[in-house]
C-alpha cells in the first residue's frame, strides 16, 4: 500500500502498513488551511492487482488559528485583532481572514470589486448583432465572487445605497462557496455596493 499527499506527486510515506480486518488508519497533521488531494493505492503484488482512489481532504480553521499563524498569538488583541489593521491598507484583519488576503502585506487590489451588468433573460443579439438602437445599458450593479477554501466562522453578505448613508441588504444568490449580489440600478444618478463580513466570536 502507498499513499500520496497531502500535496500532488509528493510521496510522503509509502507502505506496507499493517491493516486490521478490512481498515486502516493514516495519520497525518496539517499545519495550514486548504484543499489537499490524496491519492491511495492498494495493491495485491500481482500484475493489475492495484486499486487507486483520490480523496480532497478539506482543512477549515477558524479566525483564532489564523492569527496564530499570521501574529504568534490566537488572542483578539494587539496587530492580531480582528478590527485592527496592522499593515495599514484599510482592510482589516476580519477582512483579510474572510478573503484570503495577507494582513502583513497591502493587498487590497485583491478584493472582490462590484462590475455593471445587463441582467437580461433574453439573447439581446439573436442575428450576433447589436440591435439598431444600440448597446442596452446595464441594467444592474453586481459582485460575485468564491470564497478562499479551508476558513469557517464567516458570513458573507453585500448592501447598497445611493447616498452612502442608507444601506439596504442585498439577497445572496449564490450556493455553496460561491457568492453573488446583484442590484437593479433604477433611476439614481449613482448607485454604491459595499460588502459585509460577520466573522463568529
Ligand atoms: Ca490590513
Ligand atoms: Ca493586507
Amino acid at each position: 500500500m502507498e499513499w500520496h499527499g497531502p500535496f500532488p506527486r509528493r510521496r510522503v510515506r509509502r507502505g506496507p502498513l499493517s491493516i486490521t480486518g478490512k481498515s486502516f488508519t493514516i495519520a497525518h497533521t496539517f499545519t495550514a488551511s486548504g484543499i489537499y488531494p490524496v491519492t491511495v493505492s492498494v495493491s495485491d503484488g500481482d500484475p493489475g492487482g492495484r486499486s487507486t482512489r483520490e480523496f480532497r481532504i478539506i482543512v477549515r480553521r477558524e479566525i483564532g488559528d489564523w492569527r496564530t499563524q499570521h501574529f504568534g498569538s490566537n488572542q483578539n488583541s494587539g496587530d492580531a485583532a480582528t478590527m485592527a489593521d496592522p499593515d495599514g491598507d484599510g482592510l482589516k484583519n476580519a477582512v483579510e481572514f474572510a478573503f484570503g488576503l495577507d494582513p502583513r502585506k497591502s493587498d487590497a487590489t485583491k478584493l472582490p470589486s462590484a462590475r455593471l451588468a445587463s441582467n437580461l433573460t433574453y439573447d439581446p443579439f439573436p442575428d450576433g448583432q447589436p440591435p439598431a438602437g444600440g448597446t442596452p445599458e446595464p441594467t444592474h450593479l453586481t459582485s460575485s465572487f468564491i470564497e478562499p477554501p479551508g476558513i469557517t466562522g464567516v458570513t458573507y453578505g453585500a448592501q447598497y445605497s445611493a447616498d452612502l448613508v442608507a444601506w439596504t441588504p442585498i439577497a445572496d444568490t449564490g450556493s455553496g462557496g460561491t457568492h453573488s449580489f446583484s442590484v437593479e440600478r433604477g433611476t439614481d444618478p449613482r448607485l454604491y455596493m459595499r460588502l459585509v463580513v460577520t466573522i463568529a466570536p
